[in-house]
């Protein structure tokens, strides 16, 4: 309301640009604790487990990120199909001017892996890797008779990198670090301990930025509100576009993911929700799940009390590689680009954008400016014209909002699924580290006790 209430006033771009400022802080403020909050909760989480708990549990998780995010594609496949936005092409939505990057698909699934693998921590917290193409020409000398030179022109792929946290390195070091330090028994009680408390300290930080989240989500909103363009080209075809997404996206969120969770845990879906949304709110606002990771843990833990070992491991992961939402848009943006361009999809082409737009939506975290690229790559894949993605870009913000909202969705309703379906391992883990805990605690206690003479006397004195 604020924000429409402040559009009439036509406010300067630096004007608004001021105005969001809280909602900047809030963003910076999250983001400040993504990367210690991811690694130290992966370590715990993963340590705190024996490798065959864990094995299981991300066996688990990784099923239930492949099902829905194949469910989630193949809803907004019918919802374009039965909608059909991008017909009848008398108003085709205007291009808003830019250029389009090529891509090869090849490239960005290398660069995927090598994100993978960063060869320098500290540069994995701010860079990622990126291929870069660069066009050379070689002088080729051949000699047939009389020599001959003959130039040849090659774009080659060559190592670059571009801004942003490579989150696929970090996790897979974490999750190795995790399961190595959890397996070396006394040696690595003291990185076990440090990670420990690592990850809560940063969790008394989020408790504390929680109280200012209300006020920056405002200013976010408001702020996006003010600077959006007239809704006037949200009429017609793009319009129609939207509401498709929408209506996926909702019946993906309300219907399908709590239906599951029903199913899963007879528990029911929507006081789950509900101890959530201050999580989904946050994912409205700042637009990146990465972000609301902090706010995602907060509520998970503390209003759904799923248990930790279950949101370290799986949240982290969930918000790397489950975009439940993302592939969704990108399958019914794809659709509605070859319904603008009267293209028809036989059924192969179909199930390519479904397999590209999962492989995106995966992939996504690993590969540098993802959002375009994987676009690019999903319509690549079946021929169609990648400059249209410019038909689309004036709504993109605006959907891009929503997606991520169903991203943080999916990734808690995951780990109650995945809390519910692992909860044998985790109580005979109970058993068995409960008891362990109090013998490694015991042990030292007695020996201070022995050496502190009043120690020993107030010990001797209470009932234990
Ligand atoms: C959406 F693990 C973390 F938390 F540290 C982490 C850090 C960074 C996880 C992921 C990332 C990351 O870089 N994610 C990323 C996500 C990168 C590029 C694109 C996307 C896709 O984002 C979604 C979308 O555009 O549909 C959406 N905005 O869920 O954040």
């Amino acid at each position: 309301m604020l924000g429409f209430a402040l559009r009439p006033q036509n406010l300067t771009l630096r004007d608004i640009k001021y105005f969001s400022f809280p909602g900047e802080l809030l963003m910076r403020m999250l983001k400040m604790l993504v990367l210690p909050l991811l690694v130290s909760s992966l370590v715990t989480g993963i340590s705190s487990l024996d490798s065959k708990a864990s094995g299981k549990m991300g066996i688990r998780a990784v099923v239930y990120y492949m099902v829905t995010t194949l469910v989630a594609v193949f809803i907004g496949i019918v919802m374009v199909m039965i909608i059909r936005p991008g017909k009848g092409r008398r108003d085709r939505p205007v291009a808003t001017s830019g250029s389009i990057e090529p891509v090869q698909a090849a490239d960005a699934f290398l660069d995927l892996i090598r994100n993978m693998f960063p060869p320098n921590l500290v540069e994995a917290c701010f860079k990622q890797y990126k291929t870069v193409y660069k066009k050379t020409i070689t002088i080729r000398n051949e000699v047939r008779g009389c020599l001959l030179q003959e130039s040849v022109e090659e774009v080659v792929p060559m190592s670059g990198s571009s801004g942003g946290v490579n989150a696929l390195g970090l996790v897979v070091f974490s999750m190795c670090f995790g399961l190595v330090i959890g397996s070396m028994k006394q040696q690595g009680q003291a990185l076990r301990d440090f990670f420990d408390g690592l990850n809560e300290a940063i969790m008394r930080l989020v408790a504390i930025i929680i109280w200012y989240a209300p006020v920056g989500i405002l200013f976010l909103i408001a702020g996006k509100i003010v600077e959006m363009k007239d809704l006037a080209e949200m009429g017609g075809q793009l319009g129609m576009y939207t509401v498709t997404v929408i209506a996926g996206l909702l019946i993906h969120g309300l219907l399908v993911l709590p239906l599951l969770y029903f199913l899963v845990t007879r528990k029911n879906p929507f006081t789950f929700i509900g101890g959530l949304l201050q999580a989904l709110i946050t994912a409205l606002g700042t637009s990146s799940s990465s972000a609301t990771l902090p706010i995602t843990f907060r509520c998970l833990e503390e209003n759904n009390k799923v248990d930790k070992r279950v949101t370290r491991f799986v949240l982290p992961v969930g918000a790397t590689i489950n975009m439940d939402g993302t592939a969704l848009y990108e399958a019914v943006a794809a659709i509605f680009i070859a319904q603008v361009n009267d293209m028809d999809l036989n059924f192969g082409q179909i199930l390519t954008i479904s397999i590209t737009a999962t492989a995106a939506s995966i992939g996504a975290a690993g590969i540098p400016q993802a959002g375009l690229v994987t676009m690019v790559i999903v319509l690549t894949s079946v021929g169609l014209p990648t400059e249209d993605i410019t038909l689309i870009i004036a709504v993109d913000w605006f959907l891009d909002r929503l997606r991520t909202t169903t991203n943080v969705l999916g990734d808690s309703l995951g780990a109650g699924i995945v809390e519910h379906l692992s909860r044998q391992e985790l109580q005979r883990q109970d058993a068995e580290t409960g008891n362990s805990v109090i013998e490694e605690n015991e042990k030292p206690y007695q020996l201070i006790c022995q050496e502190n003479d009043s120690l020993k006397h107030h010990n001797s004195e209470t009932p234990m």
